[in-house]
């Protein structure tokens, strides 16, 4: 190991820090792993692999004229000195010894010479290779622009923590889409609207003269999976958002965040002319409104020089919009879209969008609404359309606008928080979620017409592309508030990189950073995260059921419940379950959902011997004694799903309680305890599910199947005023 203190002259911002970390790293994991480190803890790697990476941490030689270089080598610095121990010496000029070497053609003379191995690489990707520079054994990180470099760093620290070699080493990464943006609802007040990790990161209040550290772990952890975008409030937005005051402060999280690639977005509320802008109108069409937006983009670009954009929230659930006006969604969007255009913003407008007076289906609404307006949008708008067409359910089909809006850059909402998987508390992985959605077939233009050939916009030639996450972030110590839930925001990020990868190697790897190496933890860690989410859908909506929630909240199950201000905001809308039969019949003889789809994939999906058992209740509505593939009749299989889910959750206990002493004392006990929650409430899902059901078509329970432990009633009584991330 180098001594400690070698090149400390020559050490500038971030030098200290890493003494300390070093020292730490030789001293071993002396602080408490509350989790806070996220996937970025860099503790020490073995012996066997820290020889091979040492022979190249004498020396990282790097630029350090701008902020994102400077933090680019800082962060391999942090690294060395956790994994290795070793703090190599600073240097912009390559010396004698095995170095690291940082840069872009123009930054740096050593990386010039790969100009040509970047030219295929796009904006932000970067080339890791080990190469020979005269007499020296270098590992290069190398890009076009200073970003890339940072995000190469950010890999090659992944390589190293998950104990891979960097013999012939030879990476070359691209982003597949452009935008990778974080939307967190959170709300001035700091409250987050389903957001289950504490309150909001931003404190408004003290910024912008008080800018809290976390900020820049925020953006680094975010930068370490090439987010590059966040969306810092809620789309149920609060015009103030956009008032000067308000504005300073957001400007200096875009401060904080620079350095780390990452731009600042606003959710824009539609009526703000009205309320801070003193106008008696929000028409889009009203000249006096397009020159309120106008000034106020060039208010914004004056204080924000790289301001990502707006997203809006527009005549959906109550939040105004151009239709209040009698104007379409492409009047809406395109006024937003002028104003931002000279400075370069883009618009991203959801089309989460389902109107009260229509009584048709809501899985079709937003389809219909938005499909015509195919041309209509400008340039810089992208169209952010929810995975599928309900609402984030545990599982959906893709949304059917994925393929049908040719002439339209249609951007991915995921939600990582996870409103209807179990807040917090249960163990979910959503990487599979994530990528069954991705690897969807919309067959939209033949065969290989994936969603994701779709949102990285190659299947239709767009050169802008976006992909958006709901944040699980807040300020809880383990910023997602369980220790499990930080491997989606992981998982977001990495599948926004590259939507082709695969959810098992992500969790892999984030295991690997995250817990262990070990492979006696990483392999059952990785198999019980992949079963997580079928796990879920099991004990909560199994065979393709949704929306059956308890209502508000969402928290726990409710497919009672009935009534209220608007039918599909009731579970009995979606189960359409009686004593024959259970379903919503979205075929050709019933709501015809299924003809949103490309022909092909309607054609399975309208057919009851075709369509996956997994979204057989979505669109189909079927008598109970239904014969599924495991020639059970429906109703037991459903009953058999609902059971297997809770074994599952046990199943992944038993795991977990294996893994005691080969996981931190302080996480293996905060994870198992939620494991218990979880368990108790699968328990209650299923119980409360089959009591419900069992009460509409009477039957008997499958041999072998214990009842519920509780009379209906009982479930239906229960009542949670406080449960939390209600929408206010
Ligand atoms: O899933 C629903 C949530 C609302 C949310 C809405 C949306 C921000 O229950 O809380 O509002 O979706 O996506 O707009």
């Amino acid at each position: 190991m180098l001594p400690l203190t070698s090149g400390l002259g020559d050490r500038r911002r971030g030098g200290w820090l890493g003494v300390a970390l070093a020292l730490l790293a030789c001293t071993g994991t002396a602080w408490a792993e509350d989790g806070y480190a996220l996937w970025m803890r860099y503790v020490p790697v073995d012996a066997t692999s820290a020889g091979g990476y040492r022979a190249h941490a004498q020396e990282i030689v790097a630029p350090d004229r701008t902020a994102t270089q400077r933090v680019a080598r800082e962060e391999l610095e942090r690294g060395l000195a956790g994994l290795l121990g070793v703090m190599p010496r600073l240097r912009t000029t390559l010396g004698d010894g095995g170095a690291f070497v940082l840069g872009t053609p123009q930054s740096s003379p050593w990386v010039a010479p790969f100009r040509r191995d970047l030219q295929a690489l796009g904006d932000q990707g970067y080339l890791l290779r080990s190469a020979r520079i005269g007499e020296r054994d270098v590992i290069v990180v190398a890009a076009r622009d200073d970003v890339g470099v940072l995000y190469g760093v950010f890999h090659l620290l992944r390589l190293m923590q998950t104990g891979a070699s960097l013999d012939r080493l030879e990476v070359r990464e691209s982003p597949a889409i452009a935008r990778r943006v974080l939307n967190h609802w959170d709300n001035l007040d700091g409250y987050v609207e389903r957001g289950y990790a504490g309150g909001s990161l931003w404190d408004w209040h003290t910024l912008p003269d008080w800018q809290d550290p976390r900020y820049i772990d925020y953006a680094r952890a975010n930068a370490s999976l090439g987010i590059n975008g966040s969306v810092l409030n809620n789309v149920n937005a609060n015009a103030l958002s956009l008032s000067p005051d308000y504005l300073r402060k957001a400007a200096t999280l875009a401060d904080v965040f620079r350095p780390y690639g990452i731009r600042v977005y606003l959710s824009a509320r539609f009526s703000a002319p009205i309320e801070i802008g003193g106008l008696a109108t929000a028409d889009p069409l009203d000249p006096d409104v397009q020159r309120w937006w106008r000034k106020k983009a060039d208010e914004i670009y004056a204080l924000i020089p790289d301001f990502g954009g707006f997203l809006v929230k527009a005549n959906s659930e109550g939040q105004p919009g151009p239709q209040d006006y009698g104007r379409s969604h492409a009047d809406g969007a395109n006024l937003l879209a002028d104003a931002l255009a000279p400075h370069g913003g883009v618009v991203m407008w959801r089309a989460f969008v389902y109107a009260h007076d229509v009584p048709e289906d809501r899985a079709k609404q937003a389809y219909n609404e938005f499909v015509g307006l195919d041309g209509a949008l400008r340039r810089n708008v992208l169209l952010q359309v929810k995975n599928g067409p309900i609402d984030f359910q545990p599982r959906e089909p893709f949304h059917p606008l994925f393929g049908a809006m040719p002439r339209t850059p249609l951007m991915m909402e995921f939600q990582i928080t996870k409103e209807y998987l179990g807040f917090a508390t249960h163990l979910v992985y959503l990487g599979p979620l994530y990528e069954e959605v991705l690897h969807a077939d919309t067959q939209a233009r033949g065969p290989d017409s994936t969603v994701a050939t779709v949102i990285d916009g190659s299947l239709d030639g767009h050169a802008l592309s976006g992909i958006a996450g709901v944040a699980n972030i807040g300020d809880d110590r383990t910023w997602s508030g369980s220790h499990f839930d930080q491997a989606n925001w992981y998982a977001f990020g990495r599948l926004a990189w590259n939507p082709r990868q695969s959810a098992r190697d992500i969790a892999a790897d984030w295991v690997a950073m995250t817990f262990s190496r070990d492979p006696d933890v990483v392999t059952p860690v990785v198999d019980m995260m992949m079963a997580s989410r079928e796990a879920a859908v099991d004990y909560m909506t199994p065979l393709g059921l949704h929306h059956v929630m308890a209502r508000g909240h969402h928290y726990g199950p409710g497919p009672w419940v009935d009534g209220g201000p608007r039918a599909d905001w009731t579970s009995v809308y979606y189960h359409r379950a009686d004593r024959d039969g259970i379903g919503f019949d979205r075929t050709s003889h019933g709501s015809d959902a299924v003809s949103q789809y490309a022909p092909a994939v309607a054609r399975e999906f309208d057919d009851v011997d075709r369509v996956p058992e997994s979204l057989l209740l979505w669109f189909h509505h079927v008598p109970w004694e239904h014969r599924m593939a495991s020639g059970r009749p429906l109703w037991d299989e459903l009953v058999h799903r609902y059971t297997h889910g809770v074994r599952s959750v046990e199943t992944m206990q038993a795991t977990w309680d294996r893994l005691q002493g080969r996981v931190d004392a302080e996480r293996h006990r905060h994870v198992a305890a939620f494991l218990r929650i979880q368990r108790n409430e699968a328990q209650w899902w299923r119980d409360a599910s089959v009591a419900y059901f069992q009460s509409l078509n009477g039957r008997a329970l499958p041999a072998g199947e214990t009842p519920p432990a509780h009379p209906l009633a009982y479930y239906e009584s229960l009542q949670f005023p406080f449960a939390p991330g209600d929408g206010r």
